[in-house]
């Protein structure tokens, strides 16, 4: 039976983070994610399914901020599916194929809608995506630029010690070879990897070239702009070290560039930036066709996203280390129970429940609330006015 969104519930939560994060680009300590929440019935029953938006709320790792994928969900993409039946999540995201771009806002709604498909066939996501899901995901922590090189292998030095095998590290121009060399020699064993956020011009290639290929590293992550692809292709030809793209794969049709190119050689596959799961899917897809590994990357994601992620992180083509970690490693408080933890570095992919398997504890939703809005199918020109809910 087609399922109806009747009321989409949008809140702005903040979270503040436990350790600051920074990047080549930004410093963060809270994040606020726009959470998703979907009523909807398929005549017999009623569902509310959970999605996450987990844009940054600053248009530094693409353009997207927290404010866009406000405008977008409550503007355009919302009124395009409240009220409108759907029998899949193809036709679901068909009635919002016309937005161009905006994956990050696209991706909140994509993955309520998801998970209510889920739970209408009673299925946990993980085995609605694939017959055969991974029960558990190798997890992995990204770890940001720190104020000196030993305050990050304090850093690494505390995740290990939880349990963490592999580690990835935020580089940029003038923070990489001195901190890569210091935690590749105080852990000689770890499984370690690099990713600049597209902080080296394309003429530091010679110079990246000199040092990567000798830290035993998995990969070199994003070095170049996103839309640099010959520059990645160039660097890729010229070091052993495998290129790994993130921001610059936003679609299966860019992907098929890159493979084109030879511009990487392992794609970070993420929900967000992809604009839901049956894009990362796809990507998942192609890259399996094309013989390229695929690991799952993340945006901090609450527990929400982050169990959508490990559904996706469940697929066979997933075969290296994830940047999925225990929501530990970010917020003392979560979104949902149970909550989400590494044991021995790995990962549990929710598999006990229908839907994205978690549930929101909408109590400490409210709490950290900072704005909130209501759309509703049959009254949409009379919607509840916009407030933080106090
Ligand atoms: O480039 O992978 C990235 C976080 C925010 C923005 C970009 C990136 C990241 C991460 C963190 O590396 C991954 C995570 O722990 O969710
Ligand atoms: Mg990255």
């Amino acid at each position: 039976m087609p399922i109806t969104i009747t009321e989409l519930r949008l809140a702005v939560v903040r979270l503040p983070l436990v350790h600051a994060f920074e990047t080549s680009s930004h410093r963060k300590n809270h994040l606020d994610h726009i959470l998703v929440r979907a009523t909807a019935t398929d005549g017999a029953r009623r569902y509310v399914g959970w999605g996450e938006c987990a844009s940054p709320a600053d248009p530094f790792y693409c353009g997207e901020t927290t404010g866009t994928c406000w405008q977008v969900l409550t503007g355009h993409l919302a009124p395009m599916i409240l009220g409108r039946p759907w029998q899949s999540t193809a036709e679901a995201a068909g009635m919002t194929a016309k937005v161009a771009g905006n994956n990050f806002a696209r991706a909140g709604l994509d993955m309520a809608c998801w998970d209510l498909f889920a739970q209408s066939r009673g299925m946990p996501l993980a085995r609605l995506l694939g017959p055969h899901p991974a029960e558990r995901v190798e997890a992995g922590v990204s770890l940001g630029i720190e104020a000196g090189v030993d305050a990050l292998l304090a850093q690494v030095d505390r995740h290990v010690r939880d349990g963490y095998r592999r580690v990835k590290l935020k580089i940029r121009p003038g923070w990489d070879v001195e901190p890569v060399r210091a935690v590749r020699h105080a852990f000689p064993s770890v499984a370690l990897q690099v990713d600049a956020n597209g902080s080296y011009p394309p003429s530091d290639r010679l110079r990246l070239a000199e040092w990567v290929d000798d830290h035993d590293l998995l990969m070199l992550e994003q070095p170049f702009a996103a839309d640099d692809l010959v520059a990645h292709a160039e660097l890729a030809r010229r070091i052993a070290t495998p290129v790994c793209l993130d921001e610059a794969i936003t679609s299966v049709a860019v992907l098929r560039c890159a493979l084109a190119l030879r511009a990487c050689a392992i794609v970070n596959v993420k929900v967000s930036r992809l604009g839901g799961i049956g894009p990362a899917k796809a990507v998942h897809d192609a890259c399996r066709a094309a013989g390229i590994s695929v690991w799952c990357g993340g945006m901090h994601e609450f527990g929400v996203g982050r169990a959508a992620n490990l559904a996706v992180a469940s697929l066979p083509g997933f075969t290296w280390p994830s940047d999925l970690s225990g929501s530990d490693k970010y917020y003392r408080a979560d979104v949902v129970t149970p909550p989400i933890r590494a044991q021995a570095g790995m990962v549990a992919v929710p598999l006990a429940l229908p839907g994205i398997g978690v549930t929101v504890d909408e109590a400490v939703v409210h709490e950290h609330t900072r704005r909130s809005r209501t759309l509703r199918a049959a009254a949409y020109r009379t919607e509840a006015p916009e407030g933080v809910p106090r």
